[in-house]
């Protein structure tokens, strides 16, 4: 009831103001923007139509078995399985290591054979981490028989992390062949195949919107089934999407973009700053949890607030790894004397530690009644804004400093 009370009237306080702020934020977003976009739009999409080839990386994952290193290996045309070029195929767990084949004809299309998952050296929790689940393009997802608990965490994790992967069912050969003993034909087998997986997706609320495609394949008769298909989809689709998530990324980029978001996130400061503190107080009326404590909640709120400052200002892994792609543009290499920039701040403890003793910080301790809290709070509130500020203006520097470089570039190979 007490705590019930308390949030209410927190909302109240903040109700008002964060409603004109909002309008405000929604009137700036509106005027700006446009045409410049389009602009940029036009001018990437001249830059990029040009590209012979963007490089995609395709990793084939699924159970130990399932036939992961036989498709790499039939997609390439090596049928000699014991020569020097194949991957490693066997009855037995085989894959131990990631390794990378390109396409024999499209060099751009890398095709990685990952090791089994849910193995000895792959166990399930840390199989994602183990092989970079986020250096990848695409994900075919193997599987053998049926859907196994597997396939579908599998499947599961690469839907909560929103990858664009494809299913392929292997060894549809010897499932024609088995069925055949019970009278079954090729098609009526083919048929069944597809039915269970089209139910299983069906019933998965992950999939309910863009249920991904099926591709029922045999590795060792690429010529029959939907090999050719699944072939084709890669050479000639894939790159293009990925394409489209470049020009994303280089509209995201543009000078106008920058400066908006920038204001935009400013804006904010002062809101984020009262709302992170008043949340602080009110829990602190009911717990003392210590200065320490406290001092770690603080860190983890603002890396929190400078991963998503770096996202919504591209200038995250994610973004700086895709402007590499399109032109070759490094953030590192333009900050070589810098020690305090957002990846920095963002993946080092000490560096942000040193950043907050550098600015000053006090921690004060909370056994104080309520009204004296307060008053002590509002030091703290200040010096939030005055950090995540700090921290918005690292990352517009970083993406303004990109921009410039990008643009050089761009102009360069005109
Ligand atoms: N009949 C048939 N057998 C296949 C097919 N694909 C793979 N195999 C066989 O299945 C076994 C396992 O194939 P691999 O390609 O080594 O499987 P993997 O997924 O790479 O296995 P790990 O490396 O242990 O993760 C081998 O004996 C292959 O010959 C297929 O489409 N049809
Ligand atoms: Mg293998």
């Amino acid at each position: 009831m007490v705590e019930d009370l308390a949030m209410t009237f927190l909302l109240l306080t903040l109700q008002n103001s964060l409603g004109k702020f909002f309008h405000l934020v929604t009137r700036d977003k509106d005027k700006l923007s446009k045409e410049d976009l389009e602009a940029a739009r036009a001018e990437i999409d001249k830059k990029l139509n040009s590209w012979k080839c963007i490089q995609m990386t395709i990793a084939v994952i699924g159970e130990s078995g399932s036939g992961k290193s036989s498709f790499i290996n039939a997609v390439r045309n090596v049928w000699d399985e014991t020569s020097a070029a194949a991957a490693k195929v066997g009855v037995k767990e085989t894959t131990k290591t990631i390794t990378a084949y390109s396409h024999p004809r499209h060099k751009n299309l890398v095709y990685y054979d990952l090791p089994g998952v849910n193995t000895p050296s792959y166990p399930k929790n840390t199989y994602l981490d183990q092989i970079k689940v986020d250096d990848y393009d695409y994900f075919l997802l193997l599987s053998e028989g049926r859907f196994s608990e597997i396939d579908c965490w599998l499947a599961d994790e690469l839907v909560t992390r929103k990858k664009v992967f494809y299913f392929v069912r292997t060894k549809i050969d010897q499932d024609i062949r088995n069925n055949s003993r019970q009278k079954m034909s090729r098609v009526e087998t083919l048929q069944e195949i597809r039915e269970d997986l089209r139910k299983y997706l069906e019933a998965h609320p992950g999939f309910a919107n863009t249920p991904p495609e099926i591709f029922l394949i045999s590795n060792h008769n690429p010529f029959d089934f939907d090999f050719a298909k699944l072939n084709q989809k890669m050479i000639h689709d894939a790159p293009s999407s990925k394409r489209n998530a470049l020009i994303a990324t280089m509209e995201a980029f543009s000078l106008t973009n920058i400066q908006r978001k920038a204001m935009k996130l400013r804006g904010e400061v002062p809101f984020m700053a009262l709302y992170y503190h008043l949340c602080r107080f009110y829990k602190d009326m009911f717990t003392f949890s210590g200065c320490e404590a406290d001092q770690e909640n603080v860190k983890q709120y603002l890396r929190e607030k400078l991963e998503s400052f770096r996202s919504q200002l591209g200038v995250d892994d994610k973004s700086t790894k895709a402007l590499k792609e399109i032109c070759g543009v490094v953030l590192e290499d333009l900050q070589t004397d810098r020690c305090e920039t957002s990846a920095l701040l963002a993946s080092s403890d000490e560096v942000l530690q040193n950043f907050l003793d550098l600015s000053k910080v006090t921690y004060y301790a909370k056994a104080v009644p309520v009204l004296g809290a307060l008053m002590v709070y509002m030091p703290e509130i200040l010096f939030t804004k005055r950090i995540l500020r700090k921290l918005i203006d690292i990352c517009v520097y970083e993406a303004e400093l990109l921009h410039r470089k990008v643009s050089e570039v761009l102009t360069e190979n005109d």
